[in-house]
């Protein structure tokens, strides 16, 4: 018999074994890698998992052609006659998207819904004898369609007589609150960035300066959101940081560095917002906003211009490809319906997506690492390929470069990589390779920074047995809860088409080794069309279409088209150095000419057109680097038979344009003229810059 202190030391012998014994080392070794620096909440989670969802534009602009209203517009013009939501619903469920975003209200301060606490809106309108709402059809919609309903509502209004003043802000969260109680669960709400300026203001018709960061108290707004709808998540482009950030442009894609990660407090930079903040001490997800055509309200003018499939790929691999989400938008018709082309196209880009992600060749394929944490089973490299979002490889604490392989067990091909990190544990690689075994030998076919919650590499298709996926840096032992490996059919790409100053026609197909083939009498192109074999001279009007074709397979691009209105052939730029100038006038949307800086506002651009035009309206393009100076928002237009006595004929705002460089296509009625003068008043920051791109008319 022991006795009792025999009994205790034995039991403290035993004790102290069994804590020093390497069972326990591998139990607290396998305890999950700390979390690291900011991580996302549960809101910015369930959001980041939607990936993609649409926005709709509708409003008054809808009717006027324009891309922001002023805010005098009539209520009378508001009158869909086929509107349906439905077809909305429909066609986002069948391009894959989990919800819609819709403009309640847009910067003219017309509500589609009958708000309370305004005339400005639905109520007022003939749609429906004023009974109509349509964020409750959207709503309704989006239910039946298992779509989750958003709201855009501009800060910016240039209707209310208020704007500008305390009582805004009052009137503002009294339509948040209706906004947030009325129409069921909102999963995401949108603060424009645009934010005072000129406007109608109750018939005041002035400009009204606010402060963006601080006129609109955005804690107290936040506070009243989080209140209403706890779910939801919050955009906003006016300073103070929400769950989701711009990402400094609205033509589709993030960049390749990106970063989940800004500062909760401090200026934000446009790096910030394109690549995030490496060490940001906040969670700021980023998401990728464009529209399906160049403008974000339905011009007819655009209906050539819908995205193509390929071109709405290029977006989803530089959006949710890259660790943002996707929000692509559609105008609606003055009639209330997307249009059938946006329509197909959406629908061919759904099935463009589910082809590509078909077949995940790595599932449950056999992997490997070259570090394993713990007694390597909760961690394991299969983790990776088990289809289980919730579980994730990773290697032991401080192990900031590994590899995992993926063993296929037989050649096989692919074109594009999927890996995705356990974001739950934060934003953890910096770097990494795709390598493939090729005859014994690893050989580097992609390599990228970071990966986030979604990142996907493309390259051209190759065979082998083996894949690797090689960590290089990591700022802690990284965390992969999903690699996905796909062969993706390889879709073509559309030519595109300019006009000299010449009018010579040149046509660049995207991949030279294909063979371009154009129509120029407005038919549709196809391999029986004549063949492109090189620049060609034109005169007069033209409307240029083309497609790219793949000889090996005989697959053909989707058709680019392009009008040309008449050739700038003798065209000078008066009062400048003609050579530089020129730029405005070769066609080429990439060169660009800035007038010199010691000029004063206005700054004008004088061209004789060599002959008189009947003209009918201008085309400005502006620079089209990103965030570049010179950018014209206020002009006039003037024409002149002499170069003397200048009459005006148009005057205005380019909407817009700095956060989407669009070319800008102003209309006027018919006048005879020899010599044009685009007058610039402002730009985009306040100095005399002035820059063009390209320069044209419109002839009648
Ligand atoms: C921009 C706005 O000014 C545009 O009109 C559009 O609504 C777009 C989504 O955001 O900043």
């Amino acid at each position: 018999m022991m006795n009792k202190h025999q009994f205790i030391n034995k039991y403290l012998f035993l004790g102290i074994v069994f804590f020093l014994h390497p069972i326990h080392f591998c139990l607290a070794q396998t305890s999950a890698p700390k979390p690291l620096g900011p991580l996302p909440s549960t809101n910015q989670l369930r959001w980041q998992q939607m990936e993609s969802y649409a926005f709709v534009h509708f409003s008054l602009n809808t009717y006027t052609d324009q891309s922001w209203g002023y805010g005098n517009e009539s209520v009378n013009l508001f009158n869909p006659k086929d509107l349906d939501c439905r077809q909305w619903a429909r066609t986002c469920k069948e391009a894959g998207m989990k919800g819609i975003i819709i403009t309640a209200k847009h910067h003219c301060g017309f509500c589609l819904w009958p708000s309370k606490y305004t005339a400005y809106s639905v109520k007022k309108s003939p749609w429906k004898n004023g009974n109509g709402d349509v964020v409750r059809e959207m709503a309704e919609a989006c239910k039946e369609y298992g779509l989750k309903l958003g709201i855009y509502l501009s800060p910016w209004d240039r209707n209310n007589p208020d704007y500008g003043k305390p009582e805004y802000i009052t009137y503002f969260r009294n339509q948040l609150t209706e906004l947030l109680t009325n129409y069921g669960p909102i999963f995401e709400i949108w603060f424009d960035g645009a934010n005072g300026g000129s406007g109608y203001y109750g018939g005041a018709n002035e400009t009204r300066t606010i402060d963006r960061t601080t006129y609109y108290d955005w804690k107290n707004t936040y506070a009243l959101i989080h209140k209403l709808q706890p779910d939801c998540v919050i955009w906003n482009d006016n300073g103070d940081r929400a769950d989701l950030r711009w990402v400094g442009t609205e033509a589709g894609y993030v960049g390749e560095t990106n970063w989940s990660l800004l500062n909760a407090t401090g200026e934000v930079t446009w790096n910030m917002l394109h690549y995030g903040l490496e060490n940001g001490n906040a969670w700021v997800a980023a998401e990728v906003n464009t529209s399906i055509r160049p403008e974000w309200f339905y011009h007819p003018s655009e209906d050539s211009k819908v995205k193509t499939v390929p071109q709405l790929m290029d977006t989803y691999y530089h959006s949710i490809g890259r660790n943002a989400s996707l929000l692509l938008n559609f105008p609606i018709m003055p009639n209330g319906l997307i249009n059938e082309r946006d329509e197909k196209a959406a629908v061919e880009f759904g099935k463009a997506i589910k082809e590509a992600f078909a077949t995940d060749l790595a599932k449950m394929k056999k992997a490997t690492a070259s570090n394993v944490r713990g007694d390597g089973k909760e961690f394991g490299a299969e983790k990776a390929v088990d289809n289980n979002k919730d579980t994730y490889w990773a290697p032991n604490d401080n192990i900031n470069a590994a590899s995992l392989t993926i063993d296929f067990g037989k050649p096989t091909s692919f074109n594009r990589f999927l890996v995705q990190e356990y974001i739950p544990l934060g934003q953890r690689v910096k770097a990494f390779k795709v390598e493939a075994l090729i005859n014994g030998n690893w050989k580097e076919i992609a390599s990228a920074t970071t990966i986030g919650y979604k990142r996907i590499l493309t390259f051209p298709t190759v065979k082998t047995i083996k894949v690797r996926l090689n960590i290089t840096d990591s700022k802690a032992c990284a965390a992969i809860s999903n690699i996905g490996v796909y062969n993706a059919p390889q879709i073509l790409t559309a030519p595109s088409i300019i006009r000299d100053q010449s009018g010579k026609i040149i046509i660049s197909p995207a991949d030279k080794e294909s063979i371009v083939y154009y129509t120029l009498d407005g038919t549709t192109p196809n391999t029986g069309s004549k063949k492109y074999a090189g620049p060609f001279q034109t005169s007069g009007k033209l409307d240029v279409r083309t497609i790219a074709s793949d000889a090996a397979t005989g697959k053909s691009s989707p058709e680019v088209e392009e009008k040309f209105d008449l050739p700038r052939k003798d065209w000078r730029i008066l009062d400048a150095d003609e050579e530089k100038a020129k730029a405005i006038l070769d066609g080429d949307p990439a060169t660009v000419w800035h007038q010199s800086k010691d000029k004063k506002m206005p700054v004008d651009l004088v061209i004789d057109l060599g002959k008189e035009e009947s003209l009918t309206g201008f085309r400005y393009l502006p620079d089209q680097g990103l965030w570049n100076p010179g950018i014209i928002t206020k002009y006039q237009f003037y024409i002149s038979g002499d170069n003397i006595k200048w009459t005006l004929v148009d005057e205005g705002e380019f909407s817009n344009i700095k956060n989407n460089p669009l070319m800008q296509i102003k209309k006027f009625s018919v006048a005879k003229a020899r010599y044009i003068k685009l007058s610039a008043l402002k730009n985009t920051e306040g100095n005399d810059n002035t820059g063009y791109a390209e320069v044209d008319v419109i002839t009648n």
